[in-house]
């Protein structure tokens, strides 16, 4: 399933880039988005991952994604995001960007992480921008900030954009990649979707991991249709050999 061969040549002054999404985080027992038992079966995305959603039924919203929370909270990183911290620890120049806004890459030990669809454990005000980052919020009413305004997840919903500066990080890392890892993620939601596409064009190594195949499946050098949890530490063990 994975060749050694794919990797020769690889060493410590190779430039590598990750994408992640939801599916490195299923061998962890939080649900994807869009496979059969995913989030997204009881809603739709843009009847919870919108602003119009938050502002016309906040307690919804809100309520979904503190379920989502306490879930996140009671598990842990599995075997795939502790051997990306490892395969960073390898290489100088690594870039993990994830759509994930679960934290289990930083958990894991990750340290170069690009957040491009923000994070489940801060919080803002929409009315006045007063960040909620630490307070632990616990019911399932959408909570007030003192100035009276909404308080949301620090998430990036479908028409909002992207952290300017992280989105531009992500793009750098793909176009400067030797090798580019798309690994669990559908492919479908952009800009992400882009990365692998763009880090290809710009001459990386395209690889993707995903136990389906994806609409980028077609573009990539290496498909490995496995469960990441399985072939990253896989990986990890044949770039231990190699790097030096
Ligand atoms: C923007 C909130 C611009 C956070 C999410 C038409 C064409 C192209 C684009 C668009 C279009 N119409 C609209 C758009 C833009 C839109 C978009 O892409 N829509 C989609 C539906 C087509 N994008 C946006 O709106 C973005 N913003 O474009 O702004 C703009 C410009 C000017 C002015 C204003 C705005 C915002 C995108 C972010 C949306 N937020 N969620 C949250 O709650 O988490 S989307 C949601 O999907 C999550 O963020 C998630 O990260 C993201 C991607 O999902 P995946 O991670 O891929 O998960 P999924 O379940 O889909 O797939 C899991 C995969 O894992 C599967 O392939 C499965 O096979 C695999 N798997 C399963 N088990 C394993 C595994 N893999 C490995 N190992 C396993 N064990
Ligand atoms: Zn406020």
């Amino acid at each position: 399933m994975i060749e050694k061969s794919w990797f020769a040549g690889l060493n410590k002054k190779t430039t590598v880039a990750v994408l992640t999404g939801a599916g490195i985080s299923k061998e962890s027992g939080v649900p994807t988005f869009r496979d059969s038992d995913g989030l997204w079966k009881k809603f739709k995305p843009e009847e919870l991952a919108s602003f119009d959603a938050f502002i016309s039924n906040p307690d919804l919203v809100w309520d979904w994604y503190q379920f989502r929370r306490d879930l996140i909270h009671k598990v842990q990183p599995n075997p795939g995001h502790f051997a990306l911290a490892k395969i960073e620890s390898l290489l100088p120049n690594f870039t993990l960007i994830t759509q994930n806004v679960d934290n289990l890459h930083r958990r894991a030990g990750s340290r170069n992480v690009l957040e491009i669809h923000g994070n489940i454990d801060k919080n803002y005000c929409v009315k006045c921008q007063k960040r909620h980052d630490g307070t632990q919020f616990n019911g399932k009413k959408a909570p007030r900030c003192d100035c009276g305004g909404l308080v949301r997840p620090d998430v990036v919903w479908f028409g909002e954009m992207l952290p300017e500066k992280t989105i531009q990080a992500a793009f750098r890392a793909a176009e400067e990649a030797d090798y580019f890892f798309s690994i669990g993620t559908s492919a479908y939601v952009y800009p992400a979707a882009n990365l692998p596409v763009i880090a290809k064009m710009a001459g990386a190594v395209f690889i993707e991991i995903n136990p389906q195949e994806t609409p980028l499946s077609q573009q990539a050098h290496h498909f490995i249709s496995m469960p990441s949890g399985e072939a990253l530490p896989e990986i990890l063990r044949i770039l231990e050999s190699i790097i030096l």
